[in-house]
């Protein structure tokens, strides 16, 4: 099923894949991508059935950003503050408030918002030959997206400055073992690993892995005493799921548990 040309949605196995679809210019974002995107995550958060998300691209980029040809400064000045609010904003959002495993399969060049957005997801894998670009800096901008957020807390301060003022591009490698990225792939092995795990964590206990994320997450801001209480009250929520019991039941019975996602 496909919510429109420009993301291609497809659903099987409680996962839903959504493909950024405009090949011909590196699935760089207008602003109907935009709204096709923002309509799959909006999905995957009211419906039950999905239970984790894969994010990739068409063709041979994963994401150029900002599709620059909406852009063009010899037609009136934008207000570049307007399009984050509106679009790039809610779509990160999205991302982080789902209490679902998001992973993004980065099958090509992730540019400006792509690489930004990629880096938002959960889990990231990225073809071997995959690069990640700040583009920004080529252009006059300062990375979105999260950007300057995520960066300096995944890789620290000083890589994160030069990778945002150079713009020099990363190789998928590079940014597994800095950890930008969970692992880089052989690029024909890419979708086949990305399918397997997100459908491994669709069949997962999804509500305690909901919890986790919020937790992960929240430690970015918390103190220790904080992050401690907050532990305490996801565990408590966690224990009162039924995929909780199913697990402890399976276990204590020598069997495989069969998680519902509640
Ligand atoms: O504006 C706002 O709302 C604020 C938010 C901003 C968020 C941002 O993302 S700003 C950053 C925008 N992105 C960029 O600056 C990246 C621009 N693209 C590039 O630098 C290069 O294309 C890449 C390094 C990503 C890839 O290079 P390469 O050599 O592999 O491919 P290419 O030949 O440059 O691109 C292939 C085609 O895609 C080409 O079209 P053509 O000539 O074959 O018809 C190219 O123009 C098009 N394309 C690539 N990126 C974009 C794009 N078209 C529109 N917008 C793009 N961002």
């Amino acid at each position: 099923m496909s919510e429109s040309g420009t993301v291609l949605s497809a659903f099987a196995d409680g996962v839903l894949t959504l493909t950024l679809n405009r090949p011909d210019k590196l699935n760089s974002f207008n602003e109907d991508m935009h709204l096709a995107l923002r309509a799959g995550f909006e999905r995957a958060h009211r419906d039950v059935d999905v239970r984790a998300i894969l994010l990739t691209g068409a063709g041979r980029g994963f994401s150029a950003g900002q599709d620059l040809g909406d852009r063009d400064p010899r037609k009136g000045t934008p207000d570049l503050g307007h399009t984050i609010e509106t679009f790039y904003n809610p779509l990160l959002r999205l991302i982080r408030s789902l209490e679902k495993p998001v992973i993004c399969a980065v099958n090509g060049v992730a540019a400006g918002a792509g690489a930004n957005i990629a880096f938002a997801c959960d889990i990231t894998l990225a073809a071997r030959s995959a690069r990640f670009i700040q583009a920004f800096a080529k252009i006059g901008l300062v990375p979105d997206s999260g950007g300057t957020w995520n960066l300096p807390r995944l890789i620290g301060e000083a890589r994160a400055k030069a990778l945002a003022l150079t713009a020099e591009p990363l190789d998928a490698e590079t940014a597994a073992s800095w950890g930008l990225i969970w692992r880089a792939v052989d690029d024909d092995k890419l979708m086949d690993e990305a399918t397997a795990l997100a459908t491994r964590l669709a069949a997962g206990p999804t509500k305690g892995l909901g919890l986790t994320k919020r937790a992960i997450q929240a430690a970015a801001t918390n103190s220790l005493d904080q992050q401690l209480d907050l532990e305490r009250d996801l565990q408590r929520e966690a224990g009162r799921s039924a995929d909780y019991a199913e697990g402890v039941t399976a276990f204590l019975e020598k069997r495989k548990p069969e998680f519902k996602g509640k």
